[in-house]
């Protein structure tokens, strides 16, 4: 264990007895290596300050779990808005998220090992028996397999192992006989009939009480699963055999990964994201490390860890290479082509690979892992987390996250690796954020857009298994924990599986190791005696250096330089020029390029690549460039710019990216679909026509609309249901004919983001939108904007009085300085701080006469709504900075301007700090 020594050295004598300690024990090993020779980089944070952050956490996680036993159990979740159980069926179908709901209890059950790791012993106990009194596994519901076996089985084997070790160490579960281990066994079975295909890859979906093909099964038609679906059982299901002696459910899961290994692209060594169960074939032949494939990965090195066969290492190492040569672009990790690897599939990354760091410590290479994590770190302090998918210059591509551990758990494992207190850092803004930001009276909520600080009434059960168990490990000493954390392996959900398993009823994997046993060669080790060992004694700055070239990555945005760097110093050697990182400007790349063909077969060979990967390239560009989405932001009441909307353009009509954006009311025209003469004109002069998709070409609408006088127009898609979400936008083509008579700006919405704007008409009746080419920042929405009267009428101060008079400005703004304190408070702090802090304190002239100049940007109080005008489209521009250009650029072309001059008018102050507070208000009453 202590040995050092790089490749097949640290283990060559270990993979015939349990190989686990290869890796486990080399992680173990660097950890405390690098924390003992840690001398310089980031501040040491103190013992006392980890424990204040450790304590921080548990009453975080009490919040979470208390408020979902309280208000949600026996519920699957709990909507932390509402305050309640999501019961499947009596809410909207969310579509596939809703396949984790088996009205198990699934929250208890993921929460089981958490409430060990965070020493809650007793509520552990108490937990362990209303799962056994309560859940009942044998419901009339349709559940995701994967799903199922991580979080259910994964929880029930997670609380099983715990139980076992809590009852041996004689104070705690002394009642305990394997009662959690029936239950898994139980679900073990209901889970099997999925695997009754040709392939021996499960079908995605199980009835729990009817299996799959029993006509009352409601499912057993679908054909494609995703690669992470298929490939993530190994180590519940061995676990299972190996604990029960039931060999099934190992031959099960160790069948469905020979399949996937059978069936990866040959010559790249890559798989795509969903495969058919039946024959096999890839049908998305994209291939990334995140959404799809991710936990494929994850459960081949690991099933190494944890069951010893070297066929999963070496599986392991060949996918890894691939990986580390065609989709690692340090410090971007982007899906390509299993066909044509070179290419990329994609010019933006999902949230899911924030994982992939920490499996690349667990692998031994820790270069790559910080230069990833970096970035990503980059992205969240921009957004304050990370959205769930993000382009590759880190503008927001979907706007959601809920509350995803990843990367929680890649800071915990590099922390582990390195020593590096600069994670620990990372931790405490994690923690900040969260409890800024997603936290509510009632739980912790996902965040519906990060940009808006708008929340989903959603905590899945993920936030509870996983997020509070690295957060807490990571500031935690060993003897804060009552087991040793090192004799577990986690699984994807963070589920802990005890390694002695490894020696237990081996026979099973002998008996069915379907590939050929041969000897792994050293190259295999190459990283599993990890760097950390040889780099952090020399250069106990290595890891700071590594991150130093990525500190402004994202604010940048400028990641090909980087790349192209990296590259380069890394390996010492010119890469080969890529067509995606060629730059016409750069006369270094046009040496090369007057290079390829002419002196040796190997350029010849880059030159033919380069020259089909431009092809491709530029094609490929072509149609991104086709598609610029335009927004639709909903301004007026209670919405004032929260809500964005992604639109598609239209080739006609004015062109938005142009020009400034049309604001304006939307009316629904007479008939709906605008395909003849408005009989409504009256109601859609001046305003925004909202036209149904269909019957028509989409000018013959633009035309009709606008002949009755609408300054734009939405198109609402017809087919329900559709979103922008999962179709691609498209832009709307003209008639064939002349379209240069279409003056106003045209805009189509999916028909879930119509619907959006619809109810808003229901609700509101008048709604006000903004079509534009990007969103615009709230400060620019409101600014300007009367004060509306039943905010006058409201206040005693101002009764009878049409705008506040200046005599009584400074009360007024006294009285609106408080309330905006009062707003902060509740937006920032947790809600018990912010009852406490509620009093407001008052202003001293100095203090109002600052807030009285105060640039419209800034009174906005929320600290999220400032940090960029958007993420739709064209350059990552940071509405600060703009403004504070545009007021440098003012004040230095006139001298004389005295701050006087640019003060706001207290009215317009009070207009937008009313309507500010009244948002805010609104908002969070609608959303309890
Ligand atoms: C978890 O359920 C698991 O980690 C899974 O592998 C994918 N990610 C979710 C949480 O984001």
């Amino acid at each position: 264990m202590s040995e050092a020594g790089g490749g097949r050295g640290c283990g060559s004598s270990v993979p015939q007895r349990a190989p686990w300690s290869l890796v486990a024990a080399t992680a173990a090993f660097c950890l405390v290596s690098a924390t003992s020779v840690w001398t310089a980089g980031a501040a040491p944070m103190s013992r006392e300050e980890r424990q204040k952050l450790g304590n921080q956490v548990l009453e975080m996680f009490d919040h979470a779990y208390g408020n979902y036993m309280e208000h949600a159990y026996p519920a699957d979740e709990l909507m932390p808005l509402t305050c309640r159980g999501r019961v499947r069926g009596q809410e909207p179908s969310r579509g596939d998220v809703d396949d984790a709901l088996g009205k198990f209890s699934l929250t208890l059950i993921d929460s089981l090992d958490t409430l060990v790791v965070l020493n809650k012993t007793k509520e552990f106990e108490d937990a362990v028996r209303k799962v056994l009194r309560d859940v009942n596994l044998d419901n009339d519901v349709v559940v995701s397999v994967f799903e199922t076996n991580i979080r259910v089985l994964g929880g029930l084997l997670g609380g099983h192992s715990l139980a076992i070790m809590l009852k041996e160490k004689g104070e705690y579960m002394q009642w305990y006989n394997d009662e959690l281990l029936q239950m898994a066994k139980q679900l073990g079975y209901k889970l099997l009939p999925a695997f009754n295909t040709t392939s021996g890859l499960p079908y995605p979906r199980i009835n729990l009480k009817f299996g799959i093909r029993k006509p009352e099964a409601r499912t057993g038609t679908e054909t494609d699963t995703c690669t992470a679906c298929a490939g993530t059982l190994i180590l519940e299901f061995a676990a299972l055999s190996r604990f029960t002696g039931a060999t099934i459910f190992e031959e099960y899961a160790r069948k469905a990964l020979d399949f996937l290994w059978e069936k990866r692209q040959r010559s790249s060594n890559l798989v795509g994201v969903t495969i058919n169960i039946h024959t096999g074939d890839w049908v998305r032949k994209d291939s990334g490390v995140g959404a799809g494939i991710d936990s494929y990965y994850e459960y081949l090195l690991k099933a190494y860890v944890l069951l010893g066969d070297d066929s999963f290492l070496e599986r392991f190492n060949t996918h890894y290479d691939a990986i580390m040569r065609y989709i690692s672009q340090p410090p971007l990790l982007l899906d390509v082509h299993i066909h044509k690897p070179m290419l990329n599939a994609r010019t933006w990354m999902d949230a899911l690979l924030a994982f992939f760091p920490g499996l690349q410590v667990l692998k031994g290479d820790i270069r790559p892992a910080i230069e990833t994590h970096e970035m990503l770190y980059q992205v969240i302090k921009k957004h304050n987390f990370l959205p769930e998918a993000f382009t590759t210059d880190f503008r927001v591509h979907w706007a959601q996250h809920p509350l995803r551990p990843e990367f929680a758990e890649s800071t915990y494992f590099l922390y582990k690796a390195t020593g590096d207190p600069y994670y620990l850092e990372v931790g405490k803004t994690l923690i900040e954020n969260l409890n800024k930001y997603a936290r509510v009276p009632c739980g912790f909520a996902a965040m519906k857009d990060v940009r808006t600080g708008s929340h989903e009434d959603r905590m899945d059960s993920f936030f509870l298994a996983e997020m509070f168990k690295y957060l807490y490990l990571l500031f935690a000493d060993k003897e804060d924990i009552i087991f040793d954390i090192e004799d577990y392996i986690f699984t994807t959900e963070a589920h802990l599986l005890p390694l002695w398993l490894s020696t237990t009823n081996q026979s099973i994997s002998k008996k069915n190791t379907t590939s050929e046993y041969t000897e792994l060669d050293d190259s295999n080790f190459d990283w599993t005696c990890p760097n950390t060992q040889i780099l952090f004694p020399n250069d106990p700055l290595y890891a700071q250096s590594i991150r130093e070239p990525l500190k402004n990555v994202v604010d940048k945005s400028c990641p090909r330089g980087i790349i192209r760097v990296e590259e380069s110093f890394r390996s010492g050697a010119k890469p080969p020029l890529r067509a995606r990182d060629f730059m016409a400007t750069n006369p270094e790349h046009l040496e090369i390029l007057k290079k390829m063909g002419a002196a040796s077969s190997i350029d010849a060979e880059d030159g033919l690549r380069f020259m089909q990967e431009m092809i491709e390239l530029s094609s490929q560009q072509q149609k991104e460039q086709q598609l610029p989405p335009r927004a639709v932001q909903i301004v007026s009441h209670p919405f004032f710019g929260r809500v964005v909307l992604t639109a598609g353009p239209a080739q006609f009509g004015l062109d938005l990216s142009k020009h400034k954006e049309t604001r304006g009311f939307v009316a629904s025209s007479k008939p709906y679909n605008g395909c003849s003469e408005l009989t409504n004109p009256e109601a859609v002069m001046g305003k925004i026509a909202l036209i149904q998709r269909g019957q028509c070409m989409f000018a013959e609408k633009a035309r009709n609309i606008q002949n009755a006088g609408a300054i734009g127009g939405i198109v609402i898609d017809d087919n329900e249901g559709s979103s922008s979400d999962t179709a691609p936008l498209f832009q709307m083509a003209g008639d064939g004919k002349d379209t240069d008579d279409i003056k106003i700006p045209m805009l189509f919405l999916f028909s879930k983001e119509g619907s959006i704007i619809l109810d808003a008409i229901r609700e509101y009746e008048e709604v006000e939108v903004l079509l534009s080419d990007k969103a615009k920042d709230r400060a620019a929405i409101l600014k300007g904007k009367m004060i509306p009267s039943y905010i006058i009428n409201s206040n005693p101060e101002m009764e009878n009085e049409e705008q506040p008079s200046s005599e009584n400005d400074s009360q007024s703004a006294e009285q609106i300085t408080s309330s905006s304190q009062e707003v902060d408070l509740v937006d920032q702090e947790s809600p018990e701080e912010s009852s406490l802090n509620s009093q407001p304190e008052s202003l001293s002239p100095a203090d109002m006469d600052n807030a009285a100049s105060v640039s419209p940007s800034e009174q906005i109080s929320n600290p999220m709504e400032n940090h960029e005008t958007t993420s739709l489209d064209g350059e990552c521009t940071d509405f600060d900075n703009q403004l504070q250009e545009q007021s440098e650029t003012e004040e230095d072309s006139n001298p004389n301007v005295s701050w006087d001059k640019k003060v706001q008018p207290i009215d317009s102050i009070l207009a937008d700090w009313n309507e500010d507070i009244e948002a805010f208000e609104m908002m969070e009453k609608d959303e309890l």
